[in-house]
């Protein structure tokens, strides 16, 4: 460093040089001139004749000439007037350089005498020329985070002019961050540093451009510039950042796997590696996360399925890593929404199946629903068909009983297949069906039902012991045991009837059986009582009746009973008196049939005659009336064979002889001849039984008009097609028509009933034969009770 004192110093030895030179030059008389540099050509140097004290026009004579070295013209020289003048502008740049001062040395040349003069012409600088940068722009390199007060060198700038025309200052233009410090570099040359003021920050800005400016000392200053451009070098100084602290995100537990929940991203205000983010979660526990991030992009995409079920909500904590081993976190909270993913469940806790039928309200299930799901997603609804007679009644949460809304009826319905649907009311809905099968057991609530309330069987008599007459069938609506019927005869409404010797009935079957024969003629028909039981407990009953008619067999011959068979004595003949016109009523032939029906329906033909074409016996009635009028000449004594005989298949006949004597005229020995006395006392008895018989005949008669009346008006139709025997117009006006069951003997008693009231003679005569002595039927059968034949027979 230069002291002020070696300047001074300095200063001194160049003064004293200058003094010596200028001594010696004036010694050697040179002559000196000044003017700046650049003056145009042609201007006024000085005025040499003047100056050297020569005559006017001596220089001419003498030939004066200008030498400069190197033959180089610079000034001119007037030699008329001894001016001298610039021959071209000159530079002082070009001609001295750096060299201060510059002074240009001339010769003038006179001849005669010949004598050198030295001429000097000293030129001054003018600020011509600017400073100048050799380059237009410089780069600085700075790290950032450099302390401030650091200085840094800058180029220099040039500048041709010297002494204070040459550059003076540097400055940069106003800038905050830096400033310049302009130094001596000892010479009185200059150079710039730049000093740092502030801190850079290269996340702020990365480079800085700045203007340097150098001045020069003249007036006015000339200027020249360099761009200095200031590039911020990185050191990792920025540790990441993330955008948010806390991400909060809602994401579907039905998200499929690879989806992205969120992008995370971190910031790092760095550059090059230190600015280059990595991503990481930043727990350990790898396994337990169902997420993964992307270490690149941090993009959170999902590795598992996620189950609001089982957890609901996660914390996930994520560093971010620069090149430079800073880093950040973040936390991603992650709500797993609700999805309805789940069907409701249901769980059966009791089934009481079968139910019983006919109980009031019965709890038949027990069963508990559930749903994961939360919200809506697992709110329940319970529902069972409508047309059941069943009802869902809640009981705790989520329980519900599945009860009877009314008794059931087995016999009615005797399966239920209830479906229970649970459906959830979460979008879409999910639902559960479950079908629980109810059966109904039964109780013994129906009793047996006979098919028909009466049956009517029909047997035919004289049957075999043991056959089967016909089934009664009940049923009964229950099921197992309580269906289970067992017949039986109940006691007969009849006290009287034999029954356990007529009918069995078999228990299981419902078969009829007959034990023994049966006599049309004995009992006609007899009504059983018949009993349906089921098994239940208390078993229940129910009793139909049961009508057994026995139908006829023709096993009855017909049997005479007037005129009455011979009897070893002489027959009673029919008087006929002589006079009587033809068709008078000679006798009538009375016979009854023991069956009914056809069986019943007797004709009678004269089978032979003592004097054929006399008499004729009328077929339906048995009346026996003269042919033709008598004459004398017929035979007093007469023998007619009459022959009865039943419609049955086959007919059964019997035959009667009748004996008619023809006479003159009544004569009373003839009526009271042959029975006298004897008689006499018969007939006591006999007009008793005849009161009784008449009453008999007559309520019997009444019966028969009345019943006719009834199975007319009921069996018209059956009836009339049973009725085959060919009855004459209005003779038995109706009755056998409607009376196939009833035996002739009524009809019988009717006629001569009718009979007697207009024959004249004595009614003793036809009743008194018909005190019947029967003879036993042909098939003998055994009656234990003769009070069958009171129908038929009440007379007797
Ligand atoms: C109930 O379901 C069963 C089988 O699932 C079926 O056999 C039966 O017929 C059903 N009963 C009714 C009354 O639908
Ligand atoms: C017929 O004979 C029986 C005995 O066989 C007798 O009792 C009855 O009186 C007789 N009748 C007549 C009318 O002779």
């Amino acid at each position: 460093m230069e002291t002020p004192l070696a300047k001074t110093l300095q200063k001194r030895q160049v003064t004293f040089l200058v003094i010596v030179l200028l001594w010696w030059e004036a010694d050697a008389e040179a002559i000196k001139y000044s003017m700046p540099e650049e003056t145009e050509s042609g201007s006024f140097v000085g005025n040499l004749e003047k100056d050297l004290g020569l005559g006017l026009g001596e220089l001419a004579t003498r030939g004066a000439k200008i030498h400069y070295k190197g033959n180089k013209q610079l000034l001119e020289l007037d030699l008329k007037s001894g001016n001298l003048l610039l021959y071209e502008t000159l530079d002082r740049e070009s001609l001295c350089g750096a060299t201060e001062p510059c002074i240009l040395h001339f010769q003038l040349l006179l001849e005669n005498p010949v004598q050198f003069i030295l001429l000097e012409l000293q030129l001054q600088d003018i600020n011509d020329h600017s400073p100048e940068f050799l380059e237009r722009e410089m780069l600085l390199k700075i790290p950032e985070s450099i302390q401030p007060g650091t200085a840094f060198p800058l180029k220099v700038a040039q500048d041709s002019d010297i002494g204070s025309n040459a550059v003076q200052d540097y400055t940069i233009l106003p800038n905050s961050l830096f400033r310049v410090l302009t130094h001596d570099r000892g010479d009185g040359r200059k150079y710039p540093e730049l000093v740092l003021d502030r801190v850079l920050d290269r996340e702020e800005e990365k480079e800085h451009s700045l203007t340097l400016l150098a001045l020069d000392g003249g007036t006015p200053p000339r200027s020249g510039t360099i761009t200095v451009r200031i590039e911020v070098l990185d050191i990792n100084d920025n540790a990441p950042e993330f955008s948010q602290s806390l991400y909060e995100v809602r994401v579907l537990e039905s998200s499929p796997l690879g989806s992205l929940i969120v992008p995370v991203s971190a910031r790092d205000l760095d550059g090059g590696i230190y600015g280059t983010v990595s991503y990481a979660l930043f727990q350990g526990d790898e396994a337990t996360q169902p997420f993964v991030i992307e270490e690149a992009t941090g993009e959170i995409r999902l590795k598992r399925m996620l189950d609001f079920e089982t957890i609901p909500y996660y914390n996930v904590e994520i560093v971010a890593t620069d090149g430079g081993g800073l880093s950040g976190k973040c936390i991603v909270a992650v709500e797993v929404v609700d999805v309805n993913d789940n069907a409701p469940e249901l769980t059966m806790s009791t089934l009481t199946s079968p139910t019983p039928e006919n109980a009031p309200e019965t709890v038949v299930a027990v069963f508990s629903v559930s749903d994961p799901d939360s919200g809506d997603n697992g709110r329940m609804i319970c529902s069972i068909q409508d047309d059941l007679p069943f009802l869902l009644k809640p009981t705790f949460t989520n329980f519900y009983m599945l009860v009877t809304n009314s008794p059931l009826d087995r016999e009615a319905r005797a399966e239920y297949n209830v479906t229970i649907t649970v459906t959830d009311l979460g979008s879409p809905r999910l639902k559960t069906e479950h079908t629980i099968r109810v059966l109904v057991s039964d109780v013994n609530d129906n009793a047996p039902t006979f098919t028909q309330t009466s049956y009517t069987l029909f047997v035919r008599e004289n049957n075999s012991p043991g056959l089967h007459l016909g089934t009664v069938s009940a049923t009964d609506r229950d099921a197992g045991t309580n269906a289970q019927v067992t017949y039986s005869l109940l006691p007969p409404r009849d006290p009287h009837l034999p029954l356990a010797s007529l009918v069995a009935i078999h228990a299981d079957r419902g078969h009829l059986f007959a034990l023994r024969a049966l006599d049309f003629e004995a009992l006609r028909a007899f009504e059983v009582r018949v009993g349906a039981a089921d098994a239940g407990s208390p078993a229940l009953s129910s009793e139909a009746l049961v009508r057994v008619e026995v139908l006829d067999d023709n096993d009855h011959a017909p049997l005479v009973l007037y005129p009455p068979p011979p009897n070893g004595s002489a027959p009673c003949p029919e008087l006929v008196p002589r006079a009587a016109e033809a068709g008078y009523l000679v006798s009538k032939v009375v016979a009854v049939d023991g069956d009914a029906g056809q069986n019943a329906w007797l004709s009678y033909q004269l089978l032979k005659a003592t004097e054929p074409g006399l008499f004729r016996v009328w077929a339906h009635n048995g009346e026996v009336r003269t042919a033709r009028p008598l004459s004398e000449r017929d035979a007093a004594q007469h023998r007619l064979l009459v022959l009865v005989q039943d419609n049955g298949e086959p007919a059964l006949s019997a035959s009667v002889t009748l004996h008619v004597l023809l006479v003159d005229g009544f004569s009373q020995p003839y009526v009271a001849r042959p029975e006298g006395a004897r008689d006499q006392a018969q007939a006591d008895g006999l007009t008793v039984y005849l009161v009784i018989a008449l009453a008999s005949v007559s309520s019997l008669f009444l019966c028969s008009v009345l019943l006719f009346v009834a199975v007319r008006l009921c069996g018209r139709r059956s009836a009339a097609a049973e009725c085959r025997y060919p009855v004459p117009e209005g003779y038995f006006p109706g009755h056998l028509a409607g009376s196939s069951n009833t035996a002739t003997l009524s009809h019988s008693y009717q006629y001569e009933i009718c009979l007697s009231g207009d024959s004249g003679t004595s009614d003793f005569k036809f009743l008194k034969p018909i005190i019947p002595n029967l003879p036993p039927p042909s098939t003998s059968k055994e009656m234990d009770n003769n009070a069958t034949f009171r129908k038929g027979f009440e007379i007797n």
